[in-house]
């Protein structure tokens, strides 16, 4: 089936006593047992729940794999990730991920023994040469957060596979609808479903995607043993979230290939990111593995001092962490999503104090460009 047609469809079946079209929100902790070991494959709601399987079933069928195992927060789904290996393992780890990733495995799980390797994973070389005999995972961003760094998927995949290393994806900003990293050789997807899964900004939450049964299981472990599980509500509406995903991402690229144009034609930011741009440095590997450039754009403006005149300006682009909703999002990367980055590092990645991060909603595009317009005349 079509992309449109799964993401109503996928994994979705009446409900069998009612038949209600839509899987119900099943707000129960707990499920009656008719005896001992006897029930409906349901006993307690950390370890199943039907309104979270549905949205399971459905995203698998959207990234175009096996299994799907949700979490309470994207970062709880990175979190089982690691977990998967063992102390003294490395992972290699794209440099410009996600500040709240960085932090993760920096401040909180390298005191536990794993290891981790920041480098730039959009050269495939490098890659190569950071792979040691202690390398347990490569774990990539595509394309980054926030300056929309681009790595090639099938290349890098190809050279961890040789040395026997599985490799997860992190597909937030590019959601199932833009990139399919499993179709291109990946061992793991993941996703913040707080983002364009849900597409609405009403809810957190997490999930992973996977061919590989002896990883699914023990992912299906990691989330029973922590409990680190979405409630049924959420599940609920990041399921109702996806049935528009194609519709919204259709959206939101075509409003930000617009924007991105006219920030890169305007004379005050110094440099602009955005993998549609002709002059991105991975524009034409992104055109190949991807089916478009999403809806974040990033630009440098100089300064904090500018930055912050922009970011008091805008009337229509809200001033919030977060992205992938409906409505527009402007922040900066530097003290918000970005500030547990040491400073050097921050600023050699790109994430400098004049970078400002736009998530381009579905609104009217002229709408957004005159609240830009104004925004940045000063
Ligand atoms: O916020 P949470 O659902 O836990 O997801 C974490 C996460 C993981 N991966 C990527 C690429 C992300 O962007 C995020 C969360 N990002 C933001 C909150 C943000 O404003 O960038």
């Amino acid at each position: 089936m079509g992309f449109s047609t799964d993401a109503v469809h996928g994994g979705q079946e009446a409900e069998p006593i009612t038949g209600a079209v839509i899987t119900p929100i099943f707000q129960t902790s707990t499920y009656k047992q008719d005896g001992l070991g006897r029930h409906k494959g349901y006993e307690y709601a950390r370890t199943h729940n039907p309104t979270r399987e549905a949205y399971e079933r459905n995203i698998a069928v959207l990234e175009r794999g096996k299994y799907a195992v949700a979490f309470a927060s994207g970062m709880s789904a990175i979190d089982a990730v690691v977990r998967l290996f063992k102390e003294g393992d490395e992972i290699v780890v794209t440099d410009n991920v996600y500040g709240g990733t960085y932090r993760l495995f920096e401040q909180l799980l390298a005191n536990a023994g794993l290891r981790f390797k920041f480098i730039d994973t959009a050269k495939p070389a490098e890659v190569e040469k950071a792979i040691t005999g202690q390398t347990a995972l490569l774990f990539i961003e595509t394309p980054t957060n926030p300056t929309l760094k681009v790595t090639d998927i099938a290349a890098v995949s190809e050279i961890a596979h040789k040395r026997g290393i599985p490799v997860a994806v992190d597909n937030t900003f590019m959601s199932p609808y833009l990139q399919t990293p499993l179709e291109l050789g990946a061992d793991i997807v993941i996703h913040s479903a707080t983002k364009y899964l849900n597409g609405h900004s009403d809810m957190v939450g997490g999930v992973v995607v996977l061919n590989d049964k002896s990883y699914m299981e023990k992912l299906r472990f990691i989330q029973n043993a922590v409990g680190a599980v979405p409630g049924p509500f959420d599940c609920w509406l990041a399921l109702r979230g996806t049935k528009t995903l194609a519709v919204r991402m259709k959206q939101h690229e075509e409003n930000a290939r617009i924007l991105a144009k006219y920030i890169a034609g305007h004379p005050r930011p110094q440099k602009v990111y955005y993998p549609g741009l002709p002059d991105h440095p991975q524009h034409v590997l992104q055109t190949n593995q991807a089916r478009g450039f999403g809806g974040i754009i990033s630009f440098d403006i100089g300064s904090l001092a500018e930055a912050e005149k922009v970011l008091g300006r805008v009337k229509l682009f809200m001033l919030a962490e977060s992205l992938g909703g409906v409505e527009s999002l402007i922040s900066h990367p530097a003290t918000m999503t970005h500030g547990s980055i040491p400073e050097q590092d921050r600023i050699k990645l790109g994430v400098t104090d004049g970078l400002v991060r736009l998530s381009v909603g579905i609104e009217d595009v002229e709408d957004l460009r005159a609240d830009l317009e104004q925004a940045l005349s000063f």
